[in-house]
């Protein structure tokens, strides 16, 4: 057990129990030219979170230890998709739609494919969801017992939508999660802000904040 610096107070990390899940790093939310940037948004603001990823991805896969990324996307014939869903927002072009990279957050067009810089290795569960939280929908709670995970370190985009709902799904289910300011983004910085503050609020009301140059100093030492 070693000890990182975290607010509002130090995680016990246990690196054998402790996944790393990473949260639709996808080149539609990321990549200049794709889905996000067409709805208006500021890709930087998600790009900035793309190297602390890259150390952090490295050091946990230097280790052996469970590596799990995520994607947001539903099945060619959308029937997945909740209706719901599809019409929100009253944006012109919505999920499903043609977008620049493919049609729109479906499952096996480039633009709902993982950026190149963080993409997943052969062994590296990719946990495909249709909603904001990974839990929802999904395997991933079977495959993170299976393996014994009781702690995830959670990082991705964006900071307030789909992080926050996984690490509140994960809060409710018994896990203990890490956030990594610098390894989760939001499109907008007041979010980015608040979205973490509101994690580490009331003692740890949801969760822990840190930062990924805390959790690298505490895993040194340990096997890579
Ligand atoms: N992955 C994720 O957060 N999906 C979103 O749609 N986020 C937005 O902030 N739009």
């Amino acid at each position: 057990m070693r000890n990182v610096e975290a607010d509002p107070y130090p995680f016990a990390l246990e690196p054998a129990r402790c996944a790393l899940l990473i949260i639709d790093m996808q080149r539609d939310f990321l990549e200049p030219g794709g889905f996000g940037e067409m709805l208006g948004n500021d890709v930087s603001q998600l790009r900035r979170t793309i190297d602390p990823n890259r150390t952090l991805l490295a050091a946990w896969r230097a280790r052996q230890l469970p590596v799990l990324h995520t994607r947001e996307g539903h099945r060619p014939d959308l029937s997945d998709l909740p209706p719901a869903k599809k019409v929100r927002g009253r944006s012109k072009t919505t999920i499903g739609d043609a977008g620049p990279m493919g049609r729109i957050l479906v499952r096996g067009e480039a633009g709902h494919d993982i950026v190149p810089e963080l993409y997943p290795r052969p062994g590296e569960p990719v946990i495909d969801k249709p909603g904001k939280g990974a839990f929802f929908a999904t395997d991933l709670h079977a495959i993170l017992q299976h393996r014994g995970v009781t702690q995830l370190i959670v990082t991705g985009v964006t900071t307030e939508v789909c992080v926050h709902t996984t690490v509140r799904e994960a809060n409710d289910r018994g896990y203990d999660c890490l956030v990594p300011e610098d390894c989760v983004g939001s499109y907008f910085p007041e979010f980015q802000v608040m979205g973490l503050e509101m994690i580490a609020a009331q003692g740890g009301i949801v969760e822990w904040v840190s930062h990924s140059a805390r959790i690298l100093a505490a895993l040194e030492g340990t096997r890579s």
